[in-house]
């Protein structure tokens, strides 16, 4: 039996838990509170793509793990310490280990979640990087210090070759009308699209690594120099969108930012035959 000196004692110990407890349980709740009123005014920028939708949904479907588990966690840990901040004057605690049953749960339970999102993960990601349908149009993105350009094919349909070793004052981003196929295409500082037509970006870099990025497209994708990144997707409604570098690729990083239209197919033939050719030709 406890003394009343050692029942004194152990007060400050249990009032010290629940405070604790309390804290963690306010500090939760603020942090639910602020990610609902946040998520209210400064979520994803309104969906503009087909491919968006299922990015959105799986993002929702992780978020909405996370949130779970983070719940579960605060209120256990928060219970834990109410409940045995103190256990009576000469409690000892008893250590104890190999609870099978506990360890399968804790390794079973965040394996069959991470397997099931990696699977949903790598699907969406192979739809997105898989090979074009049939009618979508090709456009290469270059990417540069600090600045986009967009390489359409001309009437032939032929994107013609670059040679960044090329690169000059009269051949920027070694665009030169003498490479195959290129003399009737097009070079331009803003992105056109056709709207509801599946649009394949091959995406390059000139010199070091950028990232484009569409946040109403959800789209984004590493430039890396040395290699084309295809993207595969199809934009929704026609609009002005902005597309931005999310890779920090130098001083002028914040103000690598490009223009996206998308437009109807008459109004892009219409802009398209208006640009002039690298070779001056059509
Ligand atoms: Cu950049």
């Amino acid at each position: 039996m406890a003394t009343d000196v050692e029942r004194a004692e152990q007060r400050p110990e249990t009032l010290r838990g629940a405070t604790v407890a309390a804290l963690i349980w306010a500090v939760s709740l603020a942090a639910i509170a602020g990610t609902w009123v946040a998520a209210r005014r400064w979520w994803f920028p309104e969906l503009a793509s087909q491919q968006g939708a299922l990015v959105d949904r799986l993002f929702t479907t992780i978020f909405v793990i996370i949130a779970i588990v983070f719940v579960l966690v605060q209120a256990t840990l928060g219970w834990v310490l109410w409940r045995y901040a103190s256990r009576g004057a000469g409690h000892r605690a008893a250590p104890w280990h190999e609870n099978p049953r506990l360890e399968l749960a804790w390794t079973v339970i965040p394996a069959v979640i991470l397997i099931t999102l990696t699977v949903l993960g790598g699907s969406l990601w192979l739809r997105v990087h898989s090979a074009a349908p049939a009618g979508a149009m090709t456009v290469e993105v270059i990417a540069e210090q600090f600045g986009w350009r967009f390489h359409y094919p001309g009437p032939d349909g032929v994107l013609g070759s670059i040679d960044f070793r090329g690169d000059s004052r009269n051949a920027p981003l070694g665009l030169r009308a003498d490479l195959a196929g290129a003399a009737d295409d097009v070079v331009s500082r803003e992105l056109y699209l056709v709207v509801d037509r599946p649009v394949r970006l091959l995406i390059r870099s000139k010199d070091v690594i950028h990232s484009f990025y569409v946040p109403h497209f959800r789209i984004k994708q590493d430039a890396v120099p040395g290699r084309t990144s295809p993207v595969v997707f199809t934009p929704t409604r026609t609009g002005t969108f902005p597309i931005v570098c999310a890779e920090l690729c130098g001083v002028g990083h914040y103000v690598m930012a490009g223009t996206l239209k998308v437009v109807t197919a008459d109004e892009f033939e219409a802009w398209l035959a208006s640009q002039p050719t690298i070779g001056g030709v059509r």
